[in-house]
């Protein structure tokens, strides 16, 4: 029986070591936004080196692990395992996701990006188990990610979502006041950056967000 771990993907952080001001900052920030209610963080640095990327790896889960926030790793499947991280995240240029998950064992988590419902449906046809997560996007115009496809707004949102047999997390340009759209376009959670990273009340900005989903979600 497989025992993989549960993410939340409510309020999802996706790190930027530049917004955040250096490595540093990124323990900084990523510790302010769990104590406003983060639910999962991705560890996303495409400019670092292997061995930057791995010492703010071991750094994030001495931080998260104890306080049982999964930690996920962008494209680095390998340092995903290296850095002992509860997942990985892959892009539809990366590693692909059956590699992936034969790399990662049974029991962590995996996500995979996806834009279009052609993109969302081809998941289904991955062997049992190979994904658990849709990342959906990007839902605006981004500054973060400079090779970004077009944004797909709301309503195609929307239609990925209906096409997807995964929970889906929005992505891109989204800010506490997009919740509501969010969720009735079918996510189960928004990933953000700049509405978290940079801030200067991360921890505030984090509760913002979490507030929403749980207002939406019912007070749960
Ligand atoms: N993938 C699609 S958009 C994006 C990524 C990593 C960046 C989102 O950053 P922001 O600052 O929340 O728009």
């Amino acid at each position: 029986m497989s025992a993989r771990i549960r993410l939340d993907p409510s309020v999802y952080l996706v790190t930027d070591t530049q917004q955040c001001g250096g490595p540093t900052g990124v323990v900084a920030t990523v510790g302010a936004a769990v104590d406003g209610g983060i639910t999962a963080v991705q560890l996303r640095d495409p400019a670092a080196s292997t061995r930057e990327l791995v010492d703010l790896g071991r750094a994030l889960v001495a931080l998260l692990r104890p306080l049982g926030v999964p930690l996920v790793v962008d494209d680095r499947v390998d340092v995903a395992l290296a850095i002992d991280a509860d997942g990985a995240h892959v892009g539809q240029r990366d590693l692909d996701p059956v590699s992936a998950r034969r790399l990662l064992g049974p029991d962590r988590h995996l996500g995979l990006s996806v834009s279009t419902p052609e993109e969302a449906r081809a998941v289904a046809d991955l062997p049992a188990g190979t994904v658990d997560l849709l990342g959906v996007g990007p839902v605006r115009p981004t500054l973060t990610k400079t090779d970004a496809r077009a944004a797909i707004g709301f309503a195609r949102l929307g239609v990925v979502t209906a096409a997807s047999a995964f929970p889906c997390v929005a992505i891109g340009g989204l800010r506490a006041a997009d919740v509501a759209a969010l969720h009735a376009a079918g996510a189960a959670g928004s990933a953000v950056v700049s509405a978290v990273c940079g801030r200067p009340d991360p921890a505030a900005a984090a509760r913002e967000i979490a507030r929403a989903w749980a207002s939406v979600r019912g007070g749960s």
